[in-house]
């Protein structure tokens, strides 16, 4: 046990007089004892009574119609406010409706503790076929960082504080908090309870990176030619923002956003190489990723997108890597120089060693990065300017790039493969944790579960842009959007189908293709089903209407926006994984 715990009281004996408290009480007082403020979830047998009392103590309760999309609430108010986001489960089948978000929470290291109800251990243990029986811990295991049982009231508070300690230190994720319906009503004196309680420490301390280490990453970083910075969204979640600016601007090296880090610094920033991609993995000499992995979004550090000569091959970069995990270090190329600590103390030490000395990027790179950066902004201004009937994802996404420029606070979400990518390269987000997406795994179904936690963590308004088929996953969540009276705006970009809308059916039957949707569907009724807005938009004066009325209306929003059947292309920007396509590479 750690020394920052304070020794769990021992329970006393309870006697007529003695105040008492009970398991229901005593996890909400330790989610509040923990500044725990909202809990995203879904009631039913054994936690509906946790969830009114919950309400009744002051906790935000907001219960959701699919347990998937609270927990996808749950892990991105994680990454919002670098709290666990807790997401509250029925046992079994709402547990496992749950565990898709927590193995995403994990994937994308964002904190989160997913706590369900679970049957009577005795009868699961024996399998006599309890209600919803499952050994709920032994399935969650392998899908979360922890997980864990509390299985009686004196181990609550230990039970919560390791569960938060789990979820925030060192590399985030999720965590597993399995609480049997017998807990709820088990009784203990009030004084001993409280006693019992723990308030977590510094959940999630400083690594401070060793000099020697530090000196490595200075002296590879001074002496590149091509140097390179990526930020990732561990950069973002770290909250250096400061210090990472800093240091982008007095090293002067160009850098790339991935996804979520896009408006770490604005993505209009001189030294921003966003729009010239393909043409700086390949060519840097030294890359400095703070925050984000060589994994299958980077390519994996070699191959083609890197200039190597094969998919496989190296490319013959130099990597220094700050990472909070030490294992992250090789795990797909060599990393030359790992920075292991916090983003924010490794970015506090580079900075350390940059002074008004520090030798700038060669003027060449430096031309050759922006000359191509600028060529790319000119041609996609090109594109953007047109105003093709019907619509299509560049002239629709137009509107929302100026709404995002006049709105910079508000929160953006994107799902979708064509919906996303093309978002991703179009809009430009200008402050940091505003952009929220697929993330590491590409998932769907994200968009309405982090909608409803946007609005709620930031008070902003929301704009959810989403592919029709991505959006359909969550769908049934714009009822919770209209129940919250949530400042969110759906635009779901409507092109008929998965990717397009204009597959045939290879067989000649009277059955439409696989990725084929209902044509010219009403998504917009569904938003004023349940008393909210809704837009059917074929033009982008119509779609920029009704986007800028939402933000100043604050009502919950429905956007159909009629795009070109045509437009998109098989997944998106990545066509390449498709089994098929990547046998031939
Ligand atoms: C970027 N680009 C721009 C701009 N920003 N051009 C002009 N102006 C601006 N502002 C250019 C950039 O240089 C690239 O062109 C291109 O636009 C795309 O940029 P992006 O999005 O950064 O790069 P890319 O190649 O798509 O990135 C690879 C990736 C990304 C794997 C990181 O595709 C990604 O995050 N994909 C997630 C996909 C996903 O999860 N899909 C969900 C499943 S869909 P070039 O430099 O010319 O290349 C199921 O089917
Ligand atoms: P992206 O997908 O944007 O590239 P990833 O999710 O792949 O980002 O990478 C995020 C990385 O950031 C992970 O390897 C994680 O260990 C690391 N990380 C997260 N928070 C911190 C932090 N506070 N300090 C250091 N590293 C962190
Ligand atoms: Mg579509």
């Amino acid at each position: 046990m750690s020394a920052n715990l304070a020794p769990v009281a021992s329970v006393s004996p309870i006697t007529d007089e003695s105040p008492t408290t009970d398991g229901f009480n005593l996890v909400i007082d330790a989610l509040k004892l923990n500044g725990i403020k909202t809990i995203y979830g879904l009631p039913g047998i054994p936690i509906t009574d946790l969830t009114r009392k919950a309400q009744a103590q002051g906790l935000r309760v907001i219960s959701f119609r699919h347990e998937q999309n609270a927990g996808n609430a749950a892990a991105i108010a994680g990454f919002m406010t670098g709290q666990p986001g807790v997401c509250l489960t029925v046992s079994a089948p709402g547990f496992l409706n749950g565990l898709t978000a927590l193995a995403n929470a994990t994937t994308n290291c964002f904190p989160m503790i997913l706590i369900s109800g679970s049957s009577e251990r005795e009868i699961v243990d024996l399998q006599q076929g309890d209600y919803e029986e499952m050994d709920q811990v032994a399935v969650a295991k392998s899908l979360c960082k922890a997980a864990f049982r509390v299985l009686n009231a004196e181990d609550i508070g230990v039970g919560i504080a390791r569960a938060i300690r789990a979820a925030v230190s060192g590399r985030p994720g999720g965590v597993y908090l399995d609480l049997p319906a017998k807990l709820f009503s088990q009784a203990m004196d009030a004084a001993a309870g409280t006693a019992s309680l723990i308030k977590v420490v510094d959940p999630a301390p400083r690594q401070i990176p060793a000099p020697d280490a530090v000196q490595r990453a200075l002296d590879l970083l001074k002496g590149a030619k091509k140097p390179l910075i990526l930020l990732g969204k561990g950069a973002a979640y770290a909250r250096a923002d400061a210090d990472i600016r800093a240091l982008v601007e007095r090293s002067g090296i160009p850098y790339l956003p991935m996804s979520m880090a896009k408006g770490l610094l604005p993505d209009t920033h001189e030294l921003s190489a966003a729009a010239a991609r393909s043409y700086v993995l390949p060519e840097a000499d030294v890359v400095l990723l703070i925050g984000a992995r060589l994994n299958w979004l980077l390519s994996h550090g070699k191959g083609k997108t890197w200039g190597g000569k094969d998919h496989k091959a190296w490319g013959g970069q130099k990597f220094i890597q700050i990472d909070i995990s030490p294992t992250e270090m090789d795990s797909n190329v060599r990393i030359d120089a790992p920075l292991v600590g916090d983003i924010g103390s490794c970015v506090a030490a580079l900075l350390g060693g940059i002074d008004a000395q520090w030798p700038k990027p060669p003027a060449e790179w430096l031309n050759a990065v922006f000359d191509r950066r600028n060529k790319n902004v000119a041609k996609m201004g090109e594109t953007l300017a047109k105003d093709p009937k019907p619509m299509n994802f560049h002239s629709a996404l137009n509107v929302v790039r100026d709404i995002i420029k006049a709105n910079p606070d508000a929160m953006l979400v994107n799902e979708g493969a064509n919906a996303l990518d093309f978002t991703r390269s179009i809009v430009d987000m200008y402050k940091p944790r505003k952009r929220l997406d697929v993330g590491t795994w590409g998932v769907m179904g994200i968009g309405m579960g982090f909608a409803v936690a946007a609005a709620i963590e930031s008070g902003e308004p929301v704009i959810a842009i989403e592919g029709d088929s991505a959006f359909g996953f969550s769908g049934m969540e714009v009822e919770t959007i209209c129940r919250y009276n949530l400042p969110v705006c759906v635009v779901i970009m409507n092109n008929n189908g998965v990717y397009r809308g204009t597959d045939q059916n290879l067989s000649g039957g009277s059955d439409v293709a696989p990725t084929v949707f209902v044509k010219d569907a009403r998504y917009e009724k569904m938003m004023e089903a349940f008393g909210g807005v809704g837009v059917y938009a074929t033009t982008p004066a119509e779609l920029r209407k009704g986007i800028e009325e939402a933000i100043r209306s604050r009502k919950p929003t429905l956007i159909n926006a009629i795009i070109d059947e045509t437009a998109g292309t098989e997944s998106g920007r990545i066509t390449s994984l498709n089994p098929a396509a990547a046998a031939k590479k």
